[in-house]
């Protein structure tokens, strides 16, 4: 296989480990906390997962571990969305695995989840796991987004899991996919099977964090690519002098990387969803607040600049939320007809009648193609896909028309010349900044430890990330600790809690605090790219979220 001379240098690349599991492996020795409780509605997720709620939580110490060198089988899943550093949370578990036992064995399922109900298998080895050190991507077993949530699932999964004769599963994905696992690890303890389930806190997102995870993996790098990119398109608009860049950023529902890259590299504006929601700002005002903006820069003879968008905006702005929410209604009550429509105009004619008034002309008055967007194929939980929509579009569009309204007024005199673009697919799976190849590597070898230590139904949790690596705190969280009931697909559920930006959180305030300057003044950042060797100050930087929730003990 032929290799860039950045990914050779990265396979040479030693990640940093807390100090706790950088220790003699049988000094690896679990200690355990009070018992606990979930965050939310305690009665029912305790009678929901009956054996294996309430657990302790576990930090890894000094001491005794007389289990550590077990023989142990175990199989890893990645599950869903790419996120860089997936690789070396499996290089992580692989090390922990053979140090602890040369004869142990790690297998991948393949291709996400269905790989456990289809019982598709890689067993990793030395020689295979070595091309993928501290590489971006999840190519070497593939991920999926199946769940594992029905009984018939959870029997089918346990059926393979013995076949193969593991001992524990371990489970890479965000919160869905978190409580996934929970579900699991109750179905195998009801039924008396000592198969281990543990999990690991994936996302690019942002938003599978809470009070015991401080982020989920891949945020770091890909907010850090995103970054760099703006910061270039910044440069541009800057010398150049003639386009205002419309930009999109993923992040499915939360604005943390919208959030993030603005804390970088200070643009115009960021719109953050969570604050249009609490606000009720209309399409209307959104354009407004832009408008405002450029009406400004151009009585500073500034006609350039630079707006971010999170990628679920639309379904945040209220009068949108309820159109996007009738149209996922009214689709999926007669899915077959609808699918069996030829064209858009056939579309438009069939939803005609079933919609609200006010949405139907919402609906009526957007641009063709972002209604088509609005109509186009549903996720597996029937959710519209907000990466396919383009807001930034939509947007550079409506501001357009306004500013043509305000010229004929006389309120604005300067040029709007507009560019779009869409940051997402390009981030997640870059080859791991440093502390995304740390974290990673550290919670494999987490998982390993905790799976070592007989330990199930908990997620690897390596924390205190803003402190040098060897000063992080590694342990376990009981999975049910992090749980409430929420209504999906029209059932109360348990599931782990989705973080969307806190609008009192210090990001937030930081932000709000600068944002009336970036809005006039051309205040851009340019963080250039990620640094993978060179100083620690260039290389090991957390991102500015996490050292804003996490002040470094200190100061800086
Ligand atoms: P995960 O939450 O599974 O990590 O995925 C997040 C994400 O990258 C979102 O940011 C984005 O909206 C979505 O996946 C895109 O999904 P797909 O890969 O299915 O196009």
């Amino acid at each position: 296989m032929e290799v860039s001379a950045l990914q050779n240098a990265r396979y040479a690349y030693e990640p940093k480990l807390p100090g706790a599991l950088a220790r003699e492996l049988e000094q690896i020795a679990p200690e355990y906390g009070d018992p606990t409780e979930s965050i939310q509605d305690q009665e029912e997720i305790r009678r929901i997962f009956q054996y294996s709620y309430g657990k302790p939580l576990v930090t890894f110490t000094g001491g005794n571990n007389d289990k550590i060198r077990r023989k142990l089988t175990v199989a890893v899943i990645l599950s869903g969305g790419q996120a860089p550093g997936g690789h070396n949370v499996i290089a992580g578990l692989f090390d922990g695995l053979k140090r602890g036992n040369g004869e142990s064995k790690l297998y991948g399922f393949l291709g996400g989840p269905k790989g456990l109900l289809e019982n598709k298998t890689l067993e990793i080895d030395a020689r295979l796991i070595d091309q993928y050190r501290n590489t971006g991507g999840f190519d070497l077993i593939g991920s999926g987004r199946d769940k594992i949530e029905t009984l018939d699932q959870c029997a089918a999964a346990m059926e393979n899991a013995h076949a193969l004769k593991l001992d524990a599963v371990v489970i890479i994905g965000g919160d869905d996919s978190n409580t996934n696992a929970a579900l699991l690890a109750e179905y195998f303890l009801e039924r008396g099977s000592p198969i281990q389930v543990i999990s690991c806190p994936k996302t690019i997102d942002g938003d599978l964090k809470n009070e015991y995870i401080e982020v989920s993996f891949g945020f770091d790098t890909a907010v850090k690519l995103y970054s760099e990119l703006i910061g270039n398109i910044e440069r541009d608009a800057n010398s150049a002098k003639k386009y205002w860049h419309f930009i999109k950023l993923m992040g499915r529902a939360a604005s943390h990387i919208a959030l993030e890259c603005a804390l970088q590299t200070q643009p115009n504006i960021c719109l953050v969803s969570e604050e249009v929601e609490a606000k009720h700002q209309s399409l209307t005002e959104i354009v407004d607040q832009i408008c405002a903006s450029v009406v400004k820069r151009a009585e500073n003879k500034e006609d350039f600049g630079v707006v971010l968008i999170p990628e679920g905006l639309v379904e945040f702005i209220p009068e949108m939320k309820k159109l996007i929410d009738e149209l996922n209604d009214v689709m999926s009550l007669d899915a077959e007809h609808f699918g069996s429509l030829k064209g858009f105009d056939a579309q438009e004619q069939w939803l005609k009648g079933k919609l609200d008034p006010e949405s139907w002309n919402l609906f009526r008055s957007l641009p063709a193609d972002i209604a088509m967007q609005l109509l186009s194929d549903r996720d597996p939980h029937g959710n519209v896909q907000v990466s396919r929509i383009e807001t930034e579009q939509l947007l550079m569009r409506m501001v357009k028309k306004r500013l043509g309204e305000m010229k004929k007024a006389g309120t604005y005199g300067g040029k709007f010349s507009s560019l779009g673009h869409f940051f997402g697919y390009e981030g997640r799976c870059a080859f791991p900044s440093n502390f995304d190849a740390d974290y990673c590597y550290s919670l494999g070898v987490n998982a390993f430890a905790l799976i070592a230590s007989g330990l199930t139904g908990y997620l690897s949790s390596v924390r205190n990330l803003t402190a040098p690596a060897d000063q992080w705190i590694a342990g376990g969280i009981p999975l049910t600790m992090m749980m409430n009931m929420e209504h999906r697909k029209g059932t109360r559920v348990p599931v782990i809690k989705k973080a969307l930006v806190d609008l009192d959180g210090a990001p937030f305030k930081t932000f709000a605090s600068l944002r009336d300057t970036w809005a006039v003044k051309t205040s851009f950042v340019y963080p250039g790219p990620i640094q993978y060797f060179g100083p620690p100050e260039l290389c090991d930087r957390p991102t500015k979220t996490l050292l804003l929730e996490h002040p470094r003990k200190g100061g800086a």
